[in-house]
């Protein structure tokens, strides 16, 4: 019953009404009030797959995760035709690359030809570069009506944000790559969108298990429909080293040798680290490169005799314990060591960032686990990156600009808070409720559970803002969801562990925190189950979610 109820919610006429979240330039610029969620426009089409699919309503308007800022529903929907053209306003030519992303996203299931063309008027989708400046790097406004969409934005990133939208007010066969029957049709309407936080990431741990690069490819792309613009890389641990080292070639080559369980590992080169970047610059993700020091460092001490305190190299390890392993911290060498490391990685990564871990050094003495944290940071900044680190980091003395990545569970944790009141930056991933690699219950085949079981309702179910009391809210940069790999090794598991609960936290990152609302948040998410399935992501069919009968 509580199924059928959330589907007459969405395809009903009930709109939930949110106050537009807003400061005083972005007020004027959003609508007075946002209709999100449920406002639809109830014009009757075809389904666009299968082609026997009964008439449905067109997605309503603001039918979208993460929830844009302000929808608001009106006049007539939006056809597209084997005629539809996608233009490029005059004057917007860095709108091209997004443009032929969209017709790439757009021809193989609608079979239509969708030229990217100079603008000329009527019948298109239209991309355009002059709007309005409050609309920050990542806003845009979209209108939709039967002449037409324009996606209007400042900055190609906006452009971007604005087409994953479009994409979701599509049929979820639009996903598909072969031709699909329409029609496909945009509800009429405006949405004007910024996003809550300008740092929205995922982290996928390569080291436990090592993913190749297509599959780090296909994990960008189902990202970039949920408006995440950071991948964190966790690039070395214990059981793998993963990126190549030209100075320190046996990193990659024995540190990379293995995984969790004893499989193969792999590296990347540094072509490959480099395809992984552009590809996900393509996408307006910025990679942020982890190398985790001064523990988790078992791959690197196996590889280099040298870098330990007794000039023994330990063998290497494939089981999952943490907290067993140092850098030597007294030796100059480690320094060495580090510097070099953190000079050939910046010098591949054109992002702000490097994360230089600093988490769960059980076996560092804490005096050192201070010298040495504070001795790297510099090293940093010395190469013009800005240092993330766990927030353990707050430890020892965050440099200036520091941003130290939260994991803790209790929301309490004192030295943080004094850290982020001192102006450290902090990007929020609380275990017990951002860790994709928690098991949803007990019987989840996939995933850990040392911070609890982690279904999609506490995934979505806290404030970033607010969370880790006493801090102040300014002090917080985003979101982060981590994707921890002990216990996955393929595609089809990073999907089961990451759906439905990474849009969740894609939600809390973009989304204005007035609009925050379980009820609205899972008839939206259900509604992203057929366009899983059009993608081929094999999600877990949380029974918190009142998926379609044919998803369940
Ligand atoms: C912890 C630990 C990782 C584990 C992860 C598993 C952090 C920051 N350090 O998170 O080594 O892989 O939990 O959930």
């Amino acid at each position: 019953m509580r199924r059928r109820s959330a589907w007459r919610q969405i395809r009903g006429s009930g709109q939930n009404r949110y106050a537009a979240a807003a400061t005083s330039r972005l007020s004027r610029l959003l609508c007075a009030v946002a209709v999100v969620a449920a406002a639809g426009t109830g014009t009757a089409v075809q389904a666009a797959a299968p082609a026997t699919a009964a008439t449905v309503a067109a997605t309503p308007l603001g039918q979208v995760v993460p929830v844009p800022a302000s929808v608001r529903p009106h006049g007539a929907p939006f056809t597209l035709t084997p005629a539809t053209r996608i233009d490029v306003a005059a004057r917007s030519r860095a709108a091209r690359p997004v443009a032929d992303y969209l017709a790439g996203l757009l021809r193989p299931a609608t079979g239509y030809r969708l030229p990217v063309t100079a603008a000329r008027t009527g019948g298109a989708i239209v991309l355009r570069l002059d709007g309005d400046r409050a609309l920050g790097d990542e806003g845009y406004r979209l209108t939709s009506g039967p002449g037409g969409v324009e996606i209007r934005a400042a900055r190609p990133a906006g452009l971007f944000h604005g087409v994953q939208t479009l994409r979701q007010l599509l049929p979820a066969g639009v996903e598909r790559h072969v031709r699909q029957h329409g029609p496909w049709t945009v509800a009429g309407g405006t949405i004007t969108d910024v996003p809550r936080y300008s740092y929205r990431g995922a982290m996928l741990d390569v080291a436990r298990h090592f993913f190749t690069v297509p599959q780090v490819e296909r994990y960008i792309d189902e990202l970039a429909l949920y408006k995440v613009n950071r991948l964190h890389l966790h690039l070395t641990d214990d059981q793998g080293w993963r990126i190549a080292v030209s100075a320190y070639p046996r990193l990659a080559s024995y540190g990379g040798s293995t995984e969790v369980g004893g499989g193969p590992g792999g590296y990347y080169t540094k072509a490959q680290y480099q395809q992984i970047v552009r590809y996900a610059a393509s996408r307006f993700l910025t990679v942020v490169p982890e190398v985790d020091m001064p523990a988790h460092t078992n791959a690197a001490l196996a590889s280099y005799a040298d870098l330990n305190c007794n000039g023994v190299a330990p063998p290497l390890y494939t089981g999952t314990k943490v907290g067993f392993s140092s850098l030597c911290v007294p030796k100059d060498v480690t320094y060495r060591f580090v510097a070099q490391v953190l000079r050939e990685i910046a010098a591949l990564t054109p992002g702000p960032y490097l994360h230089i871990g600093g988490d769960e050094a059980h076996s560092t003495k804490p005096a050192d686990y201070v010298s040495f944290m504070d001795r790297i940071q510099p090293i940093v900044g010395k190469l013009g990156k800005t240092v993330i680190g766990w927030h353990q980091l707050t430890d020892a003395h965050p440099v200036r600009g520091a941003i130290a990545q939260y994991w803790g569970t209790a929301g309490n944790e004192a030295k943080v808070v004094a850290a982020a009141k001192a102006g450290t930056k902090l990007v929020m991933s609380p275990a017990n409720h951002a860790y994709l690699d928690m098991k949803y219950n007990p019987s989840s085949p996939l995933g850990l559970n040392w911070a609890g079981y982690v279904e999609v309702k506490d995934a979505y179910g806290w404030d970033p803002a607010t969370f880790l009391r006493g801090a102040p809210a300014s002090a917080v940069l985003g979101v982060e969801a981590p994707l921890w790999s002990e216990t996955i090794s393929t595609e089809d598991h990073i999907n089961y562990l990451a759906f439905p609960r990474l849009p969740a936290i894609a939600e809390l990152g973009w989304s204005p925190a007035a609009t925050h609302n379980w009820e609205s948040f899972r008839v939206r998410l259900a509604a992203q189950g057929p366009r899983w399935d059009a993608l081929g992501i094999d999600y877990y069919r949380s029974p918190q979610v009142g998926w379609p009968a044919a998803n369940r």
